[in-house]
């Protein structure tokens, strides 16, 4: 595949189970018509699935990495330590901590390798497909007016009363 036709965002998750969370980033970014590329590539159980995604994301024309993960959350560091492309990281909320072990995980990065780190649960991976648009956004117009009825639909959708 030419990196003109490449999907411009790779959703990356530590786990099948993270998809439910995960797919809300797809949609957003389906409904801005923005292509991506969702795989399961874990940190803990496919190391070296890791550092080929992450070392090879650039050559394969992606723009931006959503990457989530529940627990004990490596993932988005590790990819973004082997990438200078944006990483977004979503804390997928666990069973045992509520997510707060995810959100730790993610955001604490050292200085020097940033992870962009969202809300946790499905909240956090609707953001992220957003923020994804939004940085693509900076250099496709089209894709920026898109985002801006999006806004504006959801404006329009607020009741000025409760029923
Ligand atoms: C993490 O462990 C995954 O990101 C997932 O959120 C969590 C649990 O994974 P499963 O045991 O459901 O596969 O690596």
């Amino acid at each position: 595949m030419s990196a003109s036709a490449a999907p411009q965002v790779a959703i990356v998750m530590g786990s099948q189970s993270d998809w439910p969370t995960m797919s809300k980033a797809a949609e957003m970014l389906d409904k801005l018509g923005v292509t991506y590329d969702a795989r399961i590539v874990s940190a803990h159980r496919t190391p070296e699935r890791l550092v080929e995604f992450a070392r090879g994301a650039e050559s394969e024309g992606f723009k931006v990495i959503v990457a989530g993960a529940g627990g004990a959350a490596h993932l988005p560091g590790m990819v973004a330590a082997m990438t200078h492309l944006p990483v977004l990281g979503v804390p997928v909320q666990s069973k045992a901590l509520s997510g707060q072990d995810s959100l730790l995980s993610i955001v604490q990065m050292p200085a020097g390798i940033p992870v962009g780190t969202l809300a946790i649960g499905e909240a956090g991976a609707a953001n992220a497909g957003l923020l994804a648009a939004a940085i693509l956004a900076t250099s496709d117009e089209a894709l920026a007016d898109r985002l801006k009825v999006l806004r504006a639909e959801q404006t329009a959708g607020v009741a000025e009363k409760p029923v």
